[in-house]
């Protein structure tokens, strides 16, 4: 086939490909709007036409460079700025990762999750998080990390490395972003995705509810992430884990059931995109975690630890799995 060919094929493959729907946070609002039962069904719905709806994927996390940040997130426990009472620590050495991802391996997880609180990782800091990508790797198991902004370059030295997906939060909708952080900008963040989408790395971006935002701004958070091209892989949906001595840490907490609804309309707006059921969940009974995986969340965050506070034990969710008749994927 010449080149020019193939120029014209993809051209005509290109405008047969049917225009992605928009999503407007009216729409969102109105999906959230349903009757509970309603919306759970044309979750669900939406949920087997393009998953296995009784497959889990898990992925464990580790802090590998925990507090001291610059950032004011102000949700986050590892802001030098608020007092939380976290020790801050230097990066962890390899042989300990290594021993953490071989652990979270025979736990049955398929991902390890690397994190470090940093607004972005400097060159000095990427060389070593290179040789943990490439070593977790070796294991097999995926990889992924969320080491924050992004400079030129460095998402393409993490592709090299072997990573598979990278983590990056959006937080919260564009209008309420403000007022939760105000050391770095959405822009910012989008800008850091864009490195990452072109680097060939999965996207793995989500957000947090519980933050005292709307319902508005909920449906607004979704819609951004939803009307990104292509939507994120992988869409953490986080409940705020209230965290003493953030300026959030005595929010009022979100109502469950609000929650669920959440994990339903980013199923109904990003059919393809793995939902992930993410931090929070120890706030949640068996019975709300049950609600959300019939909404169509299908990952979570597996192993007793997320970054800085507790998540329910592998033995709790192992049990919780044989109750549901899920597998792990
Ligand atoms: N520093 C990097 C960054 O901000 O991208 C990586 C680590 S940061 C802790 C990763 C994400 O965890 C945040 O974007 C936020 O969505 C989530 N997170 C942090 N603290 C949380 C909390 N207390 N409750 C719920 N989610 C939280
Ligand atoms: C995400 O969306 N949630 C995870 C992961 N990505 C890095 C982090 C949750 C952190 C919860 C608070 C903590 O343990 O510090
Ligand atoms: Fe730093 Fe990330 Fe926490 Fe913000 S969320 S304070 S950037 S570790």
């Amino acid at each position: 086939m010449t080149a020019t060919v193939a120029h014209a094929e993809t051209a005509q493959n290109q405008a047969a490909a049917p225009a992605r729907k928009r999503w407007s946070v009216a729409e969102i609002e109105a999906l959230f709007a349903l009757p509970f039962n309603d919306l759970l069904f044309r979750a669900q719905q939406v949920h087997r036409e393009n998953f296995d709806p009784n497959g889990v994927q898990r992925s464990t996390l580790l802090s590998i460079k925990t507090g001291g940040c610059s950032e004011d997130c102000g949700y986050c426990s590892q802001s030098s700025r608020y007092d939380t009472g976290l020790e801050k620590e230097a990066l962890l050495p390899l042989n300990e990762v290594l021993e953490n991802a071989r652990a979270a391996k025979a736990k049955g997880a398929s991902r390890f999750c690397m994190g470090a609180a940093w607004r972005g990782p400097k060159e000095k800091d990427l060389a070593p998080v290179l040789d943990m990508v490439r070593e977790v790797k070796k294991l097999g198991l995926e990889t992924c990390v969320t080491l924050g902004m992004l400079k030129e370059g460095q998402a393409g030295q993490l592709k090299e490395a072997g990573l598979d997906y990278y983590n990056h939060n959006i937080d919260t909708s564009p209008e309420f972003y403000g007022q939760i952080i105000t050391t770095h900008t959405l822009q910012d963040r989008l800008d850091t995705l864009d490195k990452v989408r072109d680097a060939g790395i999965n996207v793995c971006c989500g957000g947090i509810v519980g933050l005292g935002e709307t319902k508005k701004s909920r449906a607004a958070l979704l819609a951004e992430l939803a009307n990104m091209n292509p939507p994120p892989d992988s869409v953490p949906i986080n409940n705020l884990v209230q965290v003493e001595g953030t300026p959030l840490g005595k929010t009022e907490a979100i109502d469950p059931f609000d929650f669920v609804r959440m994990i339903a309309a980013a199923r109904i707006t990003m059919p393809a995109s793995y939902v992930r059921l993410s931090a929070g969940r120890q706030e949640f009974g068996d019975g709300i975690q049950a609600l959300c995986f019939l909404a169509g969340a299908n990952s979570i965050f597996y192993g007793e630890r997320l970054l800085t506070t507790d998540n329910p034990d592998s033995d709790a969710d192992d049990a919780l799995f044989a109750r549901l008749g899920l597998k792990s994927i």
